[in-house]
């Protein structure tokens, strides 16, 4: 111990009484900053372009169709941009320093420990980063679950075993009625027609197991509970008409894969008239032939379950409702 410390501190010593370390020490950073400033500039030249495109929504889902999907796609390139300036910077500080202070001879190099500057440094960062993400994460999260005291269109979903009703209703909560309904049965998929420009609340209700409702273009999902929970959310409004596959996202049971269904965006002008249709007595394919629309789903199809007398016995099944 006490030879390596007579011979770390003539080293140090040496480095320091050098007279040309002070202009290393300048000329390293002032490198240093530029590397920070390219940083920055590459940083600026990035967000320019759509960084989100460039990078293929840094494996995000892409062409979200509500506000909210957008901002929760926002605050995932956002976090994937910090998370790079920060590994750029470790990458960066790592590689300078396998360079900088390689073994060049038997001297032990300067210690540092104990530097407060530094360990302040590192408990700092970390911490305010964090921070940061979490402040942002809680304003897209609280605006996502948010709830409008009088939503536009409110839509009951009732899954179950393996099919899925829709409820056009007049109010909210249990006490509305039921205006217009379309029920998915194994030869027809259902189809969930919603118009642009208007908030929309989703009132999900199961009558056996746990599903799950979910639009892969609203970057969406949530869990549609049996009993009396009533799971409830908003999408502030629909910005693109067209056909969208819908799924259940939650393993419930053999058909879960086949649970299968089709949101169509109209405009609000062929969604009233296409409610008024139903509500007259006509069928949704009828109903959606009625506005110019294709009366059946066209991003996906029934499934072939292949039941046969031999592979599956009906009384095995308590609840068939729907199938
Ligand atoms: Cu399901």
């Amino acid at each position: 111990m006490v030879a390596r410390s007579s011979e770390v501190r003539p080293s140090a010593v040496r480095h320091s009484a050098s007279p040309g370390v002070g202009g290393r020490r300048g000329r390293g950073a002032g490198r240093l900053a530029g590397l920070g400033l390219g940083g920055v500039a590459l940083l600026v030249l990035l967000t320019g372009c759509d960084v989100g495109q460039t990078f293929h929504g840094f494996g995000w889902p892409q062409g979200g169709i509500s506000p909210e999907s957008k901002r929760m796609y926002d605050l995932w390139i956002a976090s994937c941009i910090a998370a790079l300036a920060v590994g750029v910077f470790v990458w960066g500080l790592i590689f300078w320093c396998v360079v900088r202070y390689r073994k060049r001879g038997n001297a032990l190099p300067v210690q540092t420990r104990y530097n407060m500057p530094m360990e302040f440094l590192y408990t700092i960062a970390p911490i305010l980063i964090v921070s940061v993400l979490f402040y942002y994460t809680a304003i897209v999260q609280t605006d996502v679950d948010k709830l409008s005291k009088n939503p536009d269109v409110t839509v009951e979903v009732v899954a179950f075993k393996w099919n899925w009703q829709f409820n056009y209703r007049d109010g909210q909560g249990t006490e509305a009625s039921t205006t217009a309904s379309t029920l998915g049965t194994s030869e027809v998929i259902p189809v969930l027609v919603l118009p642009t420009n208007r908030s929309i609340r989703f009132e999900e209700t199961s009558r056996d197991v746990i599903h799950s409702f979910w639009v892969p273009e609203l970057l969406f999902k949530r869990d549609v509970m049996p009993g009396k929970i009533r799971n409830v959310f908003e999408v502030s409004s629909l910005d693109a008409e067209g056909a969208y596959v819908g799924r259940c996202a939650e393993l419930c049971g053999s058909y879960h894969a086949f649970m299968n269904f089709e949101l169509r965006v109209v405009s609000p002008e062929k969604y009233d008239q296409f409610l008024a249709a139903k509500q007259s007595g006509k069928s949704t394919q009828d109903a959606l032939s009625a506005i110019g629309e294709q009366p059946y789903a066209t991003t996906t199809q029934p499934f072939d379950t292949r039941r046969t007398q031999d592979n599956f016995n009906p009384d095995d099944v308590p609840a068939r409702t729907g199938s």
